[in-house]
């Protein structure tokens, strides 16, 4: 299965994490990380009063299902420092959101997928338009017509040259 992978933070070195968790992704079981978008500096969604976000997208391969893919995704946010308290729409140190799974529509008390705000975050449809330019959903709209009606917001993608890397 291909499935793609969301990726955000504002807290704790937000560029940090984001790589931490790109290199983690590399180390799940009977997966493989295919592609990886740039990352972005995007302003926060919900309360305004808390850091800008760092946000990528990344493309996975993987032979997990989508609940043994979350349950590895939760390991990895909670490794790296994730406290999951009353802060839905508060700040995190990393959340990693299941986006798409194959060409599959899933809701249970666990997951909906496609993520249910993939449709007007601009920091997911731009991100996952860069490394999934053709990318269609399983309702069969294409990503690039979302990526249209989508005001960017002031996302920016983050050249790696200011971050030694
Ligand atoms: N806002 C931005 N820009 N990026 C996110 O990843 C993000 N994640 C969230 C909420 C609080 C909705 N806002 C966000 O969970």
């Amino acid at each position: 299965m291909i499935s793609y992978i969301g990726i955000g933070s504002n807290q704790k070195d937000p560029v940090k994490q984001a790589k931490q968790a790109i290199e983690a992704l590399k180390t799940l079981t009977n997966s493989e990380l295919t592609k990886c978008s740039s990352l972005y500096c995007s302003a926060p969604m919900g309360p305004q009063d808390q850091p800008d976000y760092i946000n990528a997208v990344a493309e996975i391969k993987t032979q997990l299902s989508a609940l043994e893919l979350l349950d590895a995704l939760q390991k990895i946010e909670l490794d790296q420092g994730r406290v999951r308290k009353d802060n839905r729409w508060g700040p995190r140190t990393l959340d990693l959101d299941i986006i798409l799974y194959d060409n599959q529509t899933i809701h249970n008390n666990r997951l909906t997928i496609p993520h249910y705000g993939m449709n007007t975050r601009e920091f997911v449809l731009y991100p996952l338009h860069e490394i999934a330019p053709n990318l269609s959903l399983p309702n069969n709209t294409l990503l690039s017509q979302l990526v249209s009606l989508c005001d960017k917001n002031g996302l920016t993608k983050i050249s790696d040259i200011h971050h030694n890397k």
